[in-house]
């Protein structure tokens, strides 16, 4: 392990008792396996990108779309409860659920992922677009992030927009309904600060992320990490990238809806993947 590179400098906020501040392990302790070609592009790259999906947390403890949901919510497919739909149908059980994922964000702690991406970003500056609506990128130090589908610490009206910035009630258990705030302005109910399925993506963020994309060059560096690529406009952003000439690379276990549009592949985690690259470039 290079001692010149300086451990990760934890988040402000204290971190539970135990928690090791990120290292960067020695690519060859962790296992994971990076072709020395992938290994002279991330020593070299001159702008780096992460896309990042729900895999990204899924070692931090945050429960991915794809996996079973748990308790309460066992019988609903997420995408099913991520939409105006739903919440016009039964908006205090899609409140509960939200409430419930509010807790449970707010309970874990940043990956060595989300940490060794963060320390990657300190070196050499390292811009996130993220389907993500926690916030565990901006806890482990990532400045650049941009949310594509919103944020679950976001609360506005559902009927005028104004923003809900007041703390929300957060069940310790899940439950099956709660009852959501009222605007301070026109008294509707509040919803999540989150872009549901069939909703467009907000313009600033969609334009930020284009333009973050298609000024890629030669020489720089995308790593698409824990994402399934099924969710559109995000998984197109892969194949934007390498038509705009940079290296992509896909960080997931297993095979995805758009592997096919990477120059590399990394099957194994991010906790696991993207420490090892990180290492790389701490060992120069
Ligand atoms: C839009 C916020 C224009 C909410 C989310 C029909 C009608 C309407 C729209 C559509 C339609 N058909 C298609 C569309 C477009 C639609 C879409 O793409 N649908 C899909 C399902 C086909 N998209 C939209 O609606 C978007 N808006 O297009 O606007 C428009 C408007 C009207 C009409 C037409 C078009 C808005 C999409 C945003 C939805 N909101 N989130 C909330 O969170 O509650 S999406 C939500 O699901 C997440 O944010 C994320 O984006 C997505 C889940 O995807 P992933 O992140 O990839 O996660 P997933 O669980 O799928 O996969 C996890 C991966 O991680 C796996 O591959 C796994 O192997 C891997 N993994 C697991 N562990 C690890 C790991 N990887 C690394 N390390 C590990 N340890
Ligand atoms: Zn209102």
């Amino acid at each position: 392990m290079s001692d010149e590179y300086p451990a990760m400098q934890v988040p402000a906020e204290p971190m539970p008792p135990g928690y090791q501040p990120y290292v960067p392990p020695n690519p060859d302790e962790v296992g994971v396996e990076i072709s020395d070609e992938l290994a002279q592009v991330v020593r070299h790259a001159r702008r780096i990108v992460v896309l990042s999906g729900a895999g990204m947390s899924a070692e931090s403890g945050v429960p991915t779309f794809r996996d079973a949901q748990s308790g309460l919510w066992e019988r609903f497919d997420p995408a099913s409860l991520a939409t105006q739909f739903a919440w016009d149908d039964d908006p205090e059980f899609v409140w509960a659920w939200y409430a419930w994922r509010v807790g449970l964000v707010r309970r874990v702690w940043p990956n060595a992922g989300h940490l060794a991406i963060a320390a990657w970003g300190r070196r050499r500056g390292v811009q996130v677009i993220t389907q993500n609506v926690d916030d565990l990128h901006e806890r482990a130090g990532s400045t650049e992030v941009a949310h594509l589908h919103g944020s679950l610490f976001a609360y506005r009206c559902a009927e005028c927009g104004h923003p809900y910035d007041a703390e929300i009630e957060v069940p310790d258990e899940p439950v099956e309904r709660l009852t959501p705030p009222r605007c301070e302005v026109c008294g509707a109910w509040v919803r999540p600060g989150v872009v549901w399925f069939g909703e467009y993506l907000p313009q600033e963020v969609m334009e930020a992320a284009t333009t973050m994309i298609e000024s890629l060059e030669p020489g720089d560096l995308v790593l698409s990490v824990g994402t399934s690529g099924v969710v559109y406009p995000a998984a197109g952003f892969p194949a934007m990238a390498r038509a705009a000439g940079a290296t992509t690379v896909e960080i997931n276990p297993t095979e995805t809806e758009i592997s096919d549009h990477f120059h590399h592949v990394i099957r194994d985690t991010a906790a696991r993947a993207l420490p090892a690259l990180v290492a790389l470039v701490a060992a120069e």
